[in-house]
């Protein structure tokens, strides 16, 4: 009872921490839980589990945090989503509440041939999709990050596509929220996945698409480094999202 009780107690405290992350994952009509931050140690290891590991969804505040790659302490995961190049994987976030800045989805290659015992640091990470202002001014305006929030606990979905044509094997994904409602305090929420991409491709993208993380975002970017509330800035109705170009495959 008194478990019961600390547990309610504990999610309420996280929701009105306003923070949140992807928790969950579709592909077609296959539903892939992820890691439960705050549901305990029991999912360490579990041979079902996709996601690397993250035990609280305060964001990351240092564009140089060696978490910044797979979030804290990003140990991997047991099992791979298997996915077809060009198919669609969707992240599952729940209650998101922050409304402004962009969301980023990149993948890297587990270059040792097991994600298992895959290290990021240091890896070339590459975009398969990003959203950012959709219309409006960068403080009032519409934002894919306040789009996507259905605001009524159902699920907040988004859904971006593996590249047709790239090579197969193991990679990560790595979903990214950057919130920017804190003047010059970005925040980041990263989660990443593990994939098995199938298919007859066999692109990889070239250098230009290439960044790494942490690496590919400093506190001398305008776009990182932001006020929105100053009104030079917020009344601006584009914003363009840092790092490499997305490949298209
Ligand atoms: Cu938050």
């Amino acid at each position: 009872m008194w478990q019961v009780l600390a547990s309610i107690v504990g999610y309420l405290a996280h929701l009105s921490s306003a923070h949140g992350g992807a928790v969950n994952y579709t592909v077609g009509d296959v539903w892939y839980p992820g890691y439960d931050p705050y549901g305990g140690d029991a999912q360490d290891n579990a041979p079902w589990m996709v996601q690397r590991k993250w035990i609280t969804n305060v964001p990351i505040f240092e564009a140089d945090n060696i978490s910044l790659a797979c979030n804290a302490p990003g140990n991997p995961a047991q099992t791979s989503i298997p996915i077809n190049a060009g198919e669609d994987i969707s992240a599952v976030y729940y209650a998101w509440v922050h409304t402004v800045g962009p969301m980023i989805a990149w993948m890297t290659p587990c270059t040792n041939g097991d994600c298992r015992t895959f290290d990021p640091k240091g890896a070339d990470w590459f975009k398969i999709g990003q959203r950012g202002l959709l219309e409006g001014t960068i403080l009032e305006g519409m934002w894919f990050q306040k789009q996507f929030s259905t605001w009524d606990g159902t699920p907040d979905l988004w859904n971006e596509t593996i590249p047709k044509t790239l090579k197969p094997g193991p990679y990560l994904v790595r979903h990214e929220i950057i919130s920017l409602h804190s003047a010059n305090k970005p925040q980041w929420y990263p989660e990443c996945v593990h994939v098995e991409v199938k298919g007859n491709g066999s692109s990889v993208p070239g250098k230009e698409f290439l960044a790494k993380i942490p690496g590919v975002y400093n506190m001398s970017q305008p776009e990182i480094n932001i006020d929105v509330y100053d009104p030079a800035v917020g009344n601006k109705t584009t914003y363009n999202i840092p790092g490499p170009p997305v490949w298209q495959g």
